[in-house]
């Protein structure tokens, strides 16, 4: 007897309870750790440690659901190709064009998700900081103004139409740039190294601003953390 007769015998509740408990069975099973080099980075703080501006649900979500979800497809798209899977997410992303057409989408997309949430993490804390020092200076002399350079990175952030990711970048000739990108491409594959990157996806402010984006902005300032934004201009500097 197959599924559909022993549910057709079963009788509707049976159906529905099978039905019902489907896509919950899916999510769960595409979360857990897949078998791969990757893995979820841990926080080096707590999901509730950016409160107010970023709330303990959406953080969650967001690192243990959705990151968890890139980590585990990025294992899985490269699963039997050896080589690749030893290479840092990074280095993949800058020579994305070495790898192979039937997995380069899904290494776009999941590797992309994986970094870019990365350096996302890496790049808030409790309590930020104010600009320091090097890339404090290397924005004054590229935009004129830290003020004029964190205006044309909102302005960005908000014109934006959909899924994607607002950027502070070090170019090809080492000056700053400031842009966005759609879905998760990262500019590691324009040969740019991201310093500084804000989320813009729904899901990365939905629960607590709705369709407010400038309201999220806003309050993601307040937890920039600037001295490691200036360590990763740095060692981009120096690359
Ligand atoms: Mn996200």
């Amino acid at each position: 007897m197959n599924r559909r007769n022993f549910l057709m015998k079963g009788g509707t509740a049976l159906a529905g309870l099978f039905l019902a408990n489907m896509p919950l069975s899916l999510y769960a099973a595409h979360h857990e750790p897949a078998e791969g080099a990757h893995k979820l980075p841990e926080l080096s703080y707590a999901y509730d440690a950016l409160e107010p501006h970023i709330d303990t649900l959406t953080m969650t979500i967001h690192h243990g659901k959705h990151h968890q979800g890139y980590v585990n497809k990025l294992n899985a798209a490269l699963k039997g190709h050896d080589e690749l899977m030893k290479m840092p997410v990074e280095d993949l992303l800058r020579h994305i064009d070495k790898v192979p057409m039937d997995i380069r989408q899904a290494v776009i997309n999941s590797g992309g998700g994986h970094a870019n949430h990365t350096l996302f993490w890496r790049t808030m804390a409790p309590n930020g900081s104010k600009p320091p020092g090097e890339v404090l200076a290397a924005i004054q002399s590229e935009f004129g103004s830290y003020q004029a350079g964190s205006d044309l990175f909102d302005k960005a952030a908000l014109a934006h139409f959909g899924s994607g990711w607002a950027w502070l970048v070090v170019d090809e000739k080492k000056k700053l740039q400031t842009y966005v990108t759609a879905n998760q491409d990262s500019p590691l594959m324009k040969g740019h190294t991201p310093i500084l990157g804000l989320d813009v996806w729904e899901h990365a402010y939905y629960l607590k601003y709705q369709n407010r984006r400038a309201d999220y902005l806003k309050a993601w300032e307040n937890v920039i953390h600037w001295e490691q934004v200036n360590a990763l201009y740095l060692a981009a500097m120096a690359r």
